[in-house]
């Protein structure tokens, strides 16, 4: 039986449950996942900026990083080509472009420093996502929107602003809204002695960088919370509660990472929670090992139930989709591409639940027959609406693409020093 044969057989059989298989495929196909273009290079950049900082870590050493935007963008290309359908790239500021190869400060990007991002989005008709980089830089090591230094924290005001700026240019040149999403380590590694300081600098720092008067069409702002970070595992001043109360007062969005909660947390019961009351959301799936190790994305139970939430609330068009991961012991193209790919099969699962039947089910109570389809669908047969998804995309569903991965570090990454 070849797989197109397979597929209809598949289909009769969620027909049967009332899912109807090619719109779960053509509503897949519409979905754009912002992919971190920092897996490429372990959150590196391009400023030379040496170590990365602010309790965030990669562990590995696999060959092949990409060392400058000629390979990483080779690298993206790669990736981009073994993932289904058409996506955007999540860029950060420590990742300009300077044609004398010397960076400026932080406080002094332009958006003509993200031309040659912009080309390669607009040349593949991808969208673009932005991130100042509040990290990896000598005035960041004893905080940055939280410093008790005026002078330290007007510095990364500016960046903030400097960085509404290209995501303005980014919204413009490339014809959709631009997602700005603002993460900072700062916090203490041990017992503070004030935790509110840090928070109504904070407050204040976050007031002034979205006073700077920005069009909110083009940009849309998110707030990214945090529990710890190595080094910080004491006190972080962008907390949940923190992120969240600041996010619904002043109108922008806040976002979830799924690492940054503690372990028996979830972030696929907090969607659901948030939907409530903010009109729309953010998330950065990662997948954390025992803390927030950014592994790469699997298919695994978080992650889907985060897609179902998504999918079951009705929230496509509300929940914005981002990765965030970053592992340097394997193949950095294959990172991308496992990771993607297991977003989109978590929402195509998510597609594939007759949720009206399952929602009745709970709203009876018939909670021993909920738990019962619950356990059957698992074994309904997905895999071969995903090779159809594929196949319509233009991209190997099956192992095979990873010959392609072969080849490529054969090629290309095994001859970079
Ligand atoms: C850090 C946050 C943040 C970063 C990126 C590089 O814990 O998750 O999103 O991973 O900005
Ligand atoms: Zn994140």
């Amino acid at each position: 039986m070849n797989p197109q044969q397979r597929y209809e057989i598949a289909k009769e059989r969620y027909a049967a449950l009332g899912i109807d298989t090619e719109a779960a495929v053509r509503t897949l196909s519409g979905i754009p996942i912002s992919m971190h273009c920092w897996q490429g290079d372990d959150v590196h950049g391009f400023e030379d900026s040496g170590a990365l900082s602010g309790g965030i870590q990669t562990t590995g050493n696999y060959m092949g990083v990409a060392r400058n935007a000629e390979e990483l963008f080779a690298d993206l290309d790669k990736a981009f080509s073994l993932i289904p359908a058409k996506h955007r790239v999540n860029v950060h500021a420590c990742y300009g472009v300077y044609p004398d190869g010397k960076a400026v400060d932080r406080d002094q990007i332009r958006p003509e420093h993200f031309r040659h991002w912009v080309d390669y989005a607009k040349e593949r008709g991808l969208g673009l996502d932005f991130n100042p980089t509040f990290f990896s830089h000598p005035l960041s090591e004893n905080g940055t929107l939280t410093n008790p230094d005026e002078k330290i924290r007007d510095f990364w005001i500016r960046h903030g602003i400097a960085c509404i700026r290209v995501s303005e240019y980014f919204a413009e040149q490339t014809g959709t809204p631009c997602l700005m999403n603002i993460w900072i380590p700062d916090g203490f590694k041990d017992i503070p002695a004030d935790r509110l300081g840090p928070r109504q600098r904070y407050m204040d720092s976050l007031d002034r960088i979205l006073g700077c008067g920005y069009d909110k069409t083009k940009v849309l702002v998110t707030l990214e919370s945090k529990v710890f970070g190595i080094g910080l595992e004491s006190y972080t001043a962008g907390s949940g509660e923190f992120a969240l109360c600041y996010a619904m007062t002043r109108g922008i969005v806040p976002l979830m990472d799924n690492g940054h909660y503690h372990p028996t947390e979830v972030v696929s019961d907090k969607i659901p929670a948030l939907l409530c009351f903010a009109p729309k959301i953010a998330l950065h799936v990662t997948r954390g090992v025992r803390w927030d190790s950014d592994h790469v994305v699997r298919f695994d139970d978080e992650t889907r139930e985060m897609m179902k939430e998504v999918v079951r609330c009705n929230a496509l068009d509300r929940v914005i989709l981002a990765t965030d991961y970053f592992d340097a012991s394997i193949n950095r193209i294959a990172a991308w591409v496992i990771g993607m790919r297991s977003v989109q099969k978590a929402l195509l699962e998510a597609l594939l639940q007759p949720h009206q039947e399952l929602k009745a089910l709970q709203d009876g109570a018939r909670f021993t027959e909920l738990m019962m389809l619950q356990e059957e669908l698992k074994q309904m047969p997905m895999g071969d609406v995903w090779e159809e998804f594929c196949r319509r995309n233009g991209v190997c569903a099956s192992p095979a693409w990873f010959e392609e991965i072969k080849a490529y570090e054969k090629e290309v990454l095994s001859k970079r020093g």
